[in-house]
């Protein structure tokens, strides 16, 4: 059988400047929480490998496009690093200017769109010691790298995101122990969601302000849909708390320009409220998104909660973790595969989020110690990959064909990559990375396969 994608659909792959540039401290760069963060627990970090060590695209991004275009990839999403474009967040370092001009521009002469994203969790260290996203001061700062961003590259690149998976820093770092500054204060998560959404707003702002020709701004989010045990009005419930914190309260802010009347109530009654100015509300209203990058690996399996002290868990107040006894694991990662739930959120950003104009922006597969899939030739044989992608884009053509306004589809990612705490652990790159001899990039099954998809736009099942 055979899907046939839309004409001028997006092939492509994501990363993020942390997690491929190296050239961690060189060239004017100044820590962000990750390089410093290693500098201070280095045996947190996935066989002791720290930021400095990831994919050398800083010094290799000739050679990166170039497999890009061997591949018949149209588009790729990476980051920009606000410590590096900005080291001290007010004087611009010209050798960042320079290495992204030349960067985007080279993917551009070479017929891939770049995406480019302004935070992938790389919150500059300077910040963080002032209070990173808890700090309201950290807003305006945002706002004014998002602004000499879109200045310095708006004529190269024309799609723009302000975070990616802004959940994501919110919950590890302020929920957790995976992000830095680890804390465990659910009031506290709440001020850095508030200010990490008005930073994106005001991101926004600055993007109209700037005013790029044909320029468009979106966000990327996580986007999990929450599936209940059972249709007990319990479990129904709890459903429904994990969609209001890990989804609406995301997606209905940023494209429909106001925070859910539900969560509000909730914050209100258990004194959660964060601090709000006066005129916040107007720049949420103003500055809504363009089109959105949805993220998608698992869903959420969810039921009722044990009864228990409030806030202690945050949402988990609120709702449970189950265990779908149904389910399927990639037993290379450990995480559930569903890929029944990205027609589903593509069906939900249709039907509640006025068919907005969106993208997979990543999803794939992790696989720990991948070199047991070398064939005789070192090629990694990848067919669980390949078969991973079929299964979610038959969803995904299903959900287009059902009027689900996709545009694109990014797998994470396009070189195995370096992933904050699990360093290289999990490998999803259509290229592996050989740390051991200077990066060198080998491709993998996958890569064939996928480029035969991109120039054909057939995906053959
Ligand atoms: C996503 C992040 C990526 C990447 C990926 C894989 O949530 O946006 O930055 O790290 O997860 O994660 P891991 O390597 O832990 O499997």
């Amino acid at each position: 059988m055979e899907k046939q994608f839309p004409k001028g659909f997006l092939w492509g792959a994501a990363a993020s400047a942390p997690q491929t540039e190296g050239a961690a401290l060189i060239d004017g760069k100044s820590p962000s929480t990750w390089d410093k963060w290693f500098e201070l627990e280095p045996e947190l970090f996935y066989n002791g490998v720290g930021p400095e060590h990831t994919s050398n695209t800083y010094h290799m991004y000739k050679e990166d496009v170039h497999l890009m275009k061997e591949m018949s990839l149209n588009s790729y999403r990476t980051s920009i690093a606000w410590t590096r474009l900005l080291p001290d967040g007010e004087t611009v370092n010209p050798k960042a200017v320079e290495f992204y001009r030349n960067y985007f521009n080279e993917m551009v002469a070479n017929g891939v769109e770049p995406i480019i994203n302004l935070f992938h969790f790389d919150m500059p260290w300077w910040l963080m010691e002032k209070g990173g996203w808890e700090a309201r001061e950290s807003v305006d700062k945002f706002a004014y790298y998002a602004k000499v961003a879109f200045e310095q590259f708006g004529d190269i690149v024309k799609k723009w995101a302000t975070f990616n998976e802004p959940l994501v820093h919110i919950e590890c770092g302020y929920m957790g122990d995976a992000h830095y500054p680890k804390v465990h204060d659910f009031k506290r998560a709440i001020q850095v969601a508030y200010h990490t959404l008005l930073a994106h707003a005001k991101a926004v702002e600055a993007f109209k302000e700037v005013g790029i020709e044909d320029g468009e701004i979106g966000i990327i989010l996580n986007l999990s849909p929450a599936y209940a045990k059972s249709e007990e009005e319990a479990d129904q419930a709890a459903a429904f708390h994990a969609d209001l914190f890990y989804i609406r309260s995301f997606l209905d802010t940023v494209v429909k320009g106001y925070f859910p009347e539900e969560l509000i109530a909730i914050l209100k009654e258990h004194q959660l409220t964060p601090v709000v100015e006066e005129g916040d509300r107007q720049i949420f209203e103003d500055n809504t998104v363009d089109f959105l990058g949805v993220n998608y690996y698992q869903p959420l399996r969810v039921q009722a909660p044990l009864p228990q002290e409030f806030p202690a868990k945050g949402v988990g107040y609120f709702s449970r973790y189950y265990d779908w006894p149904d389910k399927v694991i990639n037993p290379h990662r450990g995480w559930e595969i569903y890929e029944q739930g990205i027609y589903d959120i593509a069906m939900r950003v249709k039907e509640d989020y006025h068919n907005i104009k969106w993208f997979i922006s990543e999803n794939g597969m992790g696989v720990s110690e991948e070199e047991r899939f070398f064939d005789e030739n070192g090629q990694v044989q990848d067919d669980y990959r390949i078969e991973f992608v079929t299964n979610h884009l038959t969803k995904l053509h299903q959900a287009i064909e059902d009027g689900s306004n996709c545009f694109g589809y990014h797998m994470w990612t396009f070189l195995d990559c370096w992933s904050w705490l699990n360093a290289y652990k999990n490998r999803y790159g259509y290229y592996r990375v050989d740390l051991d001899d200077a990066f060198k990039r080998t491709a993998k099954k996958s890569s064939h396969w996928m480029k035969e998809l991109s120039e054909t736009n057939r995906l053959v099942i």
